[in-house]
């Protein structure tokens, strides 16, 4: 093994939804999260009107992070991070996303944070929007659907990239912009645009029109962020869940080829600044009418990424047909790989999947990767004596850290760096369950809400530890 770059930034990530709590505390307004009741796996969130009394929502609280954030920043220092990936709530800025002044309480509580991180030599990488927009644009505006909302995400972005920017300098727009492709679920739309598909309206052509919004109100955000600050590094942030083939059979090939195009229609326009050609045809054939001037193709042309950030957990498969076993999803005839295996939720582990989507995105596009979430959510068991001997997540981030090795020094990748995700247990996303783990910190919490918040190390902390100090040659 070579090894890592000097100044590789090893961190880990999250997001303020999932670990703040103080859902409404000095000022904040309800966001989409807020409206999300706890799940668990098959047992999809619901999406309530409002926050309704008699609900489990297990973001309004989660652990704590607003008032406790200090004690864990200690920890990460204690780790060695060199970054710390989160998100800014956008309603504790905005509470109601349209608001005429910015909330000075909010503004105020991530320059304390910025400064906590600093303090200990921490790099702020920071997400304009990862699910958590205020609930109010949902309600009066019909979220993404509506035009306005690129003004509104624009001005917001604009006050923070105004207010912080001696302390943050990576920043990323979207969270997982491309989760919304699969339409077949309620969540993704609803967390990615802050839409509810309505009866019998044609969700996919709903989705596109959403997305480019927010592509435009992206790039919009670039150029802006590269004038308020010219050392600012602003990336997209995809979820990368590469789609093989089944077989070598010809049209198996050209199905997973096409199936990417769910994930390479978002970083493409984010990387190059145009609507690629596949997807025009797409919207032709089908007779969606997707609205975009002139003035929106210069904007998307004038606000490239600085880097490509994004999650990779998993590797899908897609079938040209039905085969045994096969089941429809984002994809007609989705396939469970035979040579891969999965956590208990169902997320396949395929470490070489991480190497090949390093090379594939990298020769794509030649700018910089970012790797902002990568881990395994797990069930932890407390021992007799109080430890917690989470081995098969010290498993899963080592072999995906040998294959971002080999990428960097065999395919030639430029990698900004790492920051598993979940650093700290924190609320699911997918279930809202707290007992769906990827911390190297435990934070007694169950999925009903109990437990006394306190923090606590896992063995993957001293693991994890002794691979920043050792800058990944000792793993
Ligand atoms: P949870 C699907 C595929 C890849 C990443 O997810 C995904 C999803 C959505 O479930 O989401 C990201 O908590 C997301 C985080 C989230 C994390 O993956 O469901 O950016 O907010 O917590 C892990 O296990």
């Amino acid at each position: 093994m070579v090894g890592f770059p000097k100044d590789f930034l090893w961190g880990g990530a999250v997001a303020a939804h999932q670990l703040e709590g103080g859902w409404n505390k000095d000022g904040k307004g309800a966001s989409i999260a807020d409206v999300m009741t706890a799940g668990r796996h098959g047992v999809p969130r619901q999406i309530t009107d409002g926050v309704v009394e008699g609900y489990n929502y297990p973001n309004h609280e989660a652990i704590d992070f607003y008032s406790r954030y200090k004690e864990d920043i200690k920890l990460f220092a204690e780790m060695g991070f060199k970054s710390f990936r989160t998100s800014i709530a956008w309603s504790r800025i905005f509470p109601n996303g349209d608001d005429d002044q910015p909330n000075e309480a909010g503004l105020q509580f991530y320059d304390d944070l910025f400064d906590e991180l600093l303090k200990y030599d921490i790099e702020p990488v920071i997400t304009l929007s990862h699910f958590e927009m205020p609930y109010h644009l949902v309600k009066k505006y019909g979220g993404f659907r509506n035009r306005k909302l690129i003004d509104f995400f624009v001005t917001y972005a604009e006050t923070v990239m105004k207010r912080y920017k001696h302390k943050v300098k990576y920043w990323m727009t979207f969270n997982e912009i491309n989760n919304q492709s699969d339409t077949t679920h309620d969540l993704h739309i609803f967390t990615n645009s802050g839409i509810l598909f309505q009866e019998g309206e044609n969700r996919e052509e709903t989705m596109y029109q959403a997305a480019l919004y927010e592509l435009i109100a992206s790039a919009k955000v670039v150029k802006l962020g590269h004038e308020i600050n010219p050392d600012f590094q602003i990336g997209c942030m995809m979820a990368y869940v590469p789609i093989y083939p089944y077989s070598c059979h010809p049209e198996d090939m050209m199905e997973s080829v096409i199936a990417m195009r769910n994930r390479w229609f978002f970083s493409d326009i984010h990387a190059r600044g145009e609507i690629p050609s596949y997807i025009k045809k797409y919207w032709e054939r089908n007779g969606y009418d997707i609205e975009y001037t002139e003035a929106d193709e210069a904007a998307l042309k004038e606000g490239t990424v600085d880097y490509i950030g994004f999650s990779y957990y998993m590797s899908g498969v897609v079938s040209s047909r039905k085969i045994e076993g096969s089941r429809s999803g984002e994809f007609k005839h989705l396939v469970r790989n035979p040579h891969v295996q999965a956590s208990e939720w169902g997320w396949q582990i395929d470490p070489v999947g991480l190497r090949y989507t390093l090379s594939v995105v990298y020769e794509r596009y030649q700018k910089p990767l970012f790797i902002v979430e990568n881990g395994f959510g797990a069930r932890d068991v407390i021992e007799a004596d109080g430890s917690i001997q989470d081995d098969y997540r010290i498993q899963y981030l080592k072999q995906h850290i040998v294959e971002m090795e080999k990428a960097i020094n065999i395919d030639g990748v430029e990698l900004l760096g790492y920051t598993p995700w979940g650093c700290i247990d924190i609320v699911s996303f997918g279930t809202g369950e707290m007992e769906k783990r990827y911390g190297f910190i435990y934070v007694d919490k169950d999925n009903n809400g109990h437990g006394s918040l306190e923090r606590k190390r896992k063995k993957s902390f001293e693991w994890y530890k002794q691979v920043i100090a050792t800058n990944g040659k000792e793993l």
